[in-house]
Order: C-alpha cells, then structure tokens, then sequence
C-alpha cells in the first residue's frame, strides 16, 4: 500500500538550556577536544532554530521536539544523594562528584537522531508506524534521556496509527542509539520502503570489533528493533560499521554515510563489507540498484570525513527541485579536499544538484552536526493533521520560538557555571513555557511530580 500524500518530516531537537562542553562523550572526538571550554546555549539553539527555519523556508515539511529538563534532579536522586531541597542537592553534588553533575546536566537530547528508531507504516506488516525510543546504554548522561523521550514522542504521537514500544533492556547485547544507525530507502517517502540497519559489533560471528573506542549499538539490538518493528525480513538489511571507522571518531554510523529515497552517500571506509551491503540492500530494494555516491578516502580521508562532517548531512528532496540537495555544516568549507570534493560534486549536476552550508558550530564542537540534530519520521496527511501538539514549523512558531529562546537562554556557559542553582529554575520556567508554545501537556518529571 502506498500513498502518495506522506511526506518526510524532520524534526529537529531544540538545543537546552545547558548546552555546555564537559567532554563526556569518550570516541566521539570533537566532545573530547571541546571539554572544559565555554558554550553558548543561546547561540546554539538559534543555529539550530535557523537551520530548521530554512529548510522550512524550502519548501521542507519541518518540525520541532523540545529539549529536556537539566540539571535532573531524579537521577541525583535515584543515585542516592540527598539533601533539603533541590538547591542544596546541586551543590553538594557539585562539591562531591563534579562529573556526575556534568552528565546530569548535558544538553545531549538536542541530538534526536539518538532519541529514537522510527518504521513507517509502509515497511510494517501491521500496517502501522512503529517507534522505539533508544536505550543510549553506552554513555550515561544519555541513558537517563529514555523517559522523557518515550513521554514526548508518545504527547506528539499519539493517534492509533502509532505504535509506541519500550527502549530495549540496558546493557551491552542491547546497545541502540537509534535513528543514528537506520536508514530507510524508497522510490517515494509513502512507498515501501526498505530499512538498513548498521552496527558496531555482533557476538554472533566473532566479529571484527574496534580497538580504541566503543562500538555503541549491536546487531541483537538491531534485530530486535526489526522483530517488535514487524518488519519484513526481506526487506531489512543489516551491515557492519568498519572497527577502524569506528576508532577513528565514526561513533555513529550517520557520521559517516547518509541515504535519502534511493541514494546513499558513503565513505570508502564506511562498512566493512561494502559489496555485500550494496548486494544486500539491491535485493531488498525490489531487485533494483540503489544510487550510490562512493566518496574515495582518495579525495577525503577517514581524518577529514570525521573532522567535517560531510556525512553528517542532511539529503533533502526539496520541492520543486530536481536533484537531491546535501545540507552540510560550514566546517566543510574549512576542510580543503572535502569543500574541493563537495564543489566538485555539485558543479557535475549528477545526483546532487545543491550543497547548503549552516553554521551548526555550538553543536558540531560536542559532535553534533545538521543529520544529528533531525529525527526523520514520515507522516501521511491523516497523522500531520491528527497531531495535537504544535510542533511543525510555521512563522508564527519560529517566531515564538525565537523571542523565547531570546529571553530565556543564557549566552555563556562555562562548566563551572553547572553548580550555578539559579540555572535549575530558569531551566524548569523556560521548559514550562515551552510545553505551552508547543501544546504538549506535562513531560517533564518537575510537571508530574
Ligand atoms: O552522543 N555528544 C553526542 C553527539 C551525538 C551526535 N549524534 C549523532 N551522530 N547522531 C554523543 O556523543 C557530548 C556531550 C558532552 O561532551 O558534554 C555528546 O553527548
């Protein structure tokens, strides 16, 4: 069954409050070398909003999903630290285990492409969109994202064409940082599809497994997401991330290859079975071959792939267009063989007719480029007009988002600034006026307890 009224919506994570850079993040190379220094949380949720507003300008369907409630309180707490009140509970945290306080208080949930892995109706045997929140059970401070995840997506999510399920047990077998490592591919976004799958390590066939840093999603979580999906088996294809990718910054596989309808752009060093992946997702792909761009470590190293971003891009269908346009952020200009390789590309007018440059800066120094920060979901016209929450991008909203941001947001933020206990209540005020913005009822744990 297909119908030709879904579009892809992207929905873009709004930076919080807390931006900050406390190198959390152990293989995700830009989050080490950005430790300690000084953020701006007010500069990088206007990239970010910019970034959305343009693309919406485009002609692209785009939507908002709000950031989360920082420093929070409930893990301090369930990690048993105590005191009077919630101020005297960040200070003593702040004097007694300074890293703690740091995770609890990572604006990380901006990045949605981890927030959740998401199966259109078209792919699903029942016929309905299936969404499972991830588990992000390989860094802590993105572990404790789970709940409020599953509450937002469920508020935004919330007709009988959805089916929501639970992040997948914790630990290591289990390991998901969903949408970062899925790719859908079709002819048109309200056809069936067919859905890759990429991991970093299998205990099934003593896989190669990196050597220098963690591999954070697995095949049995992969393949587990397919099962509760109701995904058709011939239809899903599971590929391998390249170890040595992997210990050179590619954390995620989105950070080094990104597909759109039936184009997938790759590094060489991607995969560790490139013709078997392409073998694998021909068949899946009703027999036919997909469009490949095969970026040559030649022309752009593993070094620069990971220093840039190229990948971490975003391949848009732009209406009215052609081609296919690539939205990059602007330290692709600053990588010479990469900006020569995307200049080149573009001026050959083949798969890709456009290249678009943002400034992403705030986001890109804790490794969080343009493909980061957009949870994909395709959304038939029956489910964008079902939906209560107001999400999707307009004038009006990029408007209130803005003057909201402007009047809440702080414009520097050094890590030692995270024991500040006034930085708690502008949090919980300006999330309170958010969830009114965006007619999303109580998701936070501050509303509900
Ligand atoms: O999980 N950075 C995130 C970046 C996630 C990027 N997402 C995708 N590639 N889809 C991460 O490593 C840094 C936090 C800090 O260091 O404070 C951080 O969590």
């Amino acid at each position: 069954m297909s119908d030709a009224t879904s579009c892809e919506v992207n929905f873009d994570g709004i930076v919080g409050l807390s931006h900050n850079y406390s190198g959390l993040s152990y293989g995700n190379v830009a989050s080490s070398a950005h430790g300690g220094l000084i953020s701006s949380p007010r500069a990088a949720a206007l990239q970010g909003l910019e970034k959305m507003m343009e693309l919406h300008r485009l002609g692209l369907k785009q939507a908002v999903l709000p950031p989360q409630e920082r420093p929070h309180i409930p893990t301090l707490r369930s990690l048993g630290f105590s005191a009077e009140d919630d101020i005297g509970l960040i200070a003593k945290v702040a004097k007694t285990a300074p890293e703690i306080l740091a995770s609890v208080c990572s604006a990380s949930s901006m990045w949605v492409a981890n927030a959740a892995t998401v199966s259109p109706s078209f792919d699903t045997s029942d016929g309905k969109t299936h969404i499972t929140p991830a588990n992000l059970t390989s860094m802590f401070h993105r572990s404790i994202e789970i709940d409020t995840t599953s509450r937002v997506l469920r508020s935004i999510f919330s007709d009988q064409s959805y089916v929501h399920h639970k992040a997948l047990p914790s630990g290591p077998l289990f390991a998901d940082e969903g949408a970062a490592n899925h790719t859908r591919f079709c002819n048109n976004y309200g056809d069936e599809g067919a859905e890759l799958f990429v991991y970093g390590s299998s205990r099934k066939y003593n896989s190669r497994k990196p050597l220098k840093f963690p591999a954070r999603q697995t095949l049995d979580s992969c393949e587990a997401i397919a099962r509760s999906h109701c995904l058709l088996e011939n239809k899903t294809v599971y590929a391998q991330q390249n170890p040595a990718a992997i210990d050179a910054g590619v954390f995620h596989n989105d950070v080094i290859a990104v597909g759109n309808q039936s184009l997938l752009f790759f590094h060489e060093e991607a995969f560790l079975d490139k013709s078997k992946l392409k073998e694998d997702l021909n068949s899946a792909f009703f027999g036919k071959e997909l469009s490949y761009i095969e970026v040559p470590s030649s022309k752009v190293s593993l070094e620069n792939a990971v220093s840039s971003y190229l990948f971490n891009s975003q391949l848009v269908s732009i209406p009215g267009s052609q081609g296919t346009s690539i939205v990059v952020p602007a330290e692709c200009k600053e990588v010479e063989p990469v900006y020569n390789y995307l200049t080149e590309l573009e001026s050959a007018h083949e798969e890709i007719d456009r290249v678009i440059y943002f400034d992403l800066r705030q986001s890109m120094n804790n490794g969080g480029g343009p493909a980061c920060l957009r949870l994909r979901v395709v959304m038939s016209e029956e489910q964008i007009t079902n939906c209560k929450a107001r999400v999707f991008l307009s004038d009006a909203l990029y408007r209130d988002l803005k003057k909201w941001i402007e009047a809440n947001y702080r414009t520097r933020l050094a890590p030692e600034d995270l024991a500040d206990p006034a930085l708690l209540n502008e949090c919980r005020q300006a999330l309170d006026q958010l969830t009114t913005i965006l007619k999303l009822g109580p998701v936070y744990d501050f509303q509900l307890n």
